[in-house]
């Protein structure tokens, strides 16, 4: 794993929103990635996990709807496989993350395999943080690329700078493309840039940067596999996300999120 990070990545990733590490896993790493994110995906397909809020991880409840068809979204598979958890845990991704965020301790909020099928629909652009149940300019994902993301396959595209513009607001991951503009029309100056990368490479993205990805014009799958982590010290901001409902119902606004259980701290500086 290329886990050593120059000066001019940090600030690039700092600049920018967003860093792509090309060859970040070598091939028997890759093959262990591909092969813990198949076997993880298909059982939790297989065998559906529900929140106690009923939410499920995983969106293939109705396969032909325009969300299961962006992508297969399977959510804290760490919880559900030990050979992904091992990949989940491993200390040198919380380093790699919080030295770029700048922050001195790293929590998982979630991981999450993301696939888009054959001829799969767009990623609308979007922002990851207002998702989550703490607000953080300082939130931050990897993405491994299991397959060659090109741009005919849905590679990553981001909006460069727009993390450092300030905005938390909510937006929907829906079907228009565009909605994110209609919140913040002047980042439609803003000249995107895609990420095409070789399997084995890994992106790492601000939750405030502006993001998304092209439809799969192919007929073979796209497959990534996501973590998004939480600065240590993160506070409760009242959005439930995939918060069990008694700890959900145990917080106030304003409650550090420090439950090891559910939000495993990976790395301390
Ligand atoms: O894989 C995709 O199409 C979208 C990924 C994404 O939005 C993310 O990792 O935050
Ligand atoms: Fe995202």
């Amino acid at each position: 794993m290329k886990h050593h990070l120059s000066a001019d990545q940090i600030e690039a990733y700092r600049r920018d929103g967003f860093l792509v590490v090309e060859g970040f896993l070598d091939a028997a790493e890759l093959e262990e990635w591909r092969r813990c994110t198949d076997e993880a995906v298909a059982e939790r397909i297989g065998a559906p996990v529900a929140l106690d809020n009923g939410v499920w991880l995983s969106n293939h409840g109705d396969p032909d709807s325009y969300y299961s068809q962006v992508f297969t979204q399977c959510l804290k598979l760490a919880e559900t496989h030990a050979g992904m958890r091992e990949l989940m845990f491993d200390p040198r991704l919380g380093e790699m993350a919080g030295r770029l965020a700048g922050v001195d301790g790293i929590r998982i909020w979630h991981d999450q395999a993301l696939i888009k099928p054959p001829f799969g629909n767009p990623t609308g652009w979007h922002m990851d943080n207002p998702f989550w149940s703490f607000t953080s300019r300082d939130a931050i994902s990897i993405w491994v690329a299991l397959d060659d993301a090109t741009l005919g396959n849905g590679c990553l595209w981001y909006l460069p700078g727009t993390h450092l513009d300030g905005k938390t607001g909510a937006v929907s991951l829906g079907p228009n493309q565009a909605d994110l503009f209609k919140i913040y029309p002047e980042w439609r100056a803003v000249e995107p840039v895609a990420c095409p990368c070789p399997a084995g490479s890994a992106l790492f993205h601000s939750g405030i940067v502006a993001h998304g990805a092209g439809a799969n014009m192919t007929n073979r799958q796209r497959r990534a596999m996501t973590c998004a982590y939480m600065p240590d010290g993160s506070t409760f901001n009242g959005v439930r996300n995939i918060l069990p409902s008694d700890y959900f119902e145990s917080l106030k606004v304003g409650d550090v999120l420090d439950d090891d259980a559910i939000n495993p701290l990976i790395w301390r500086a």
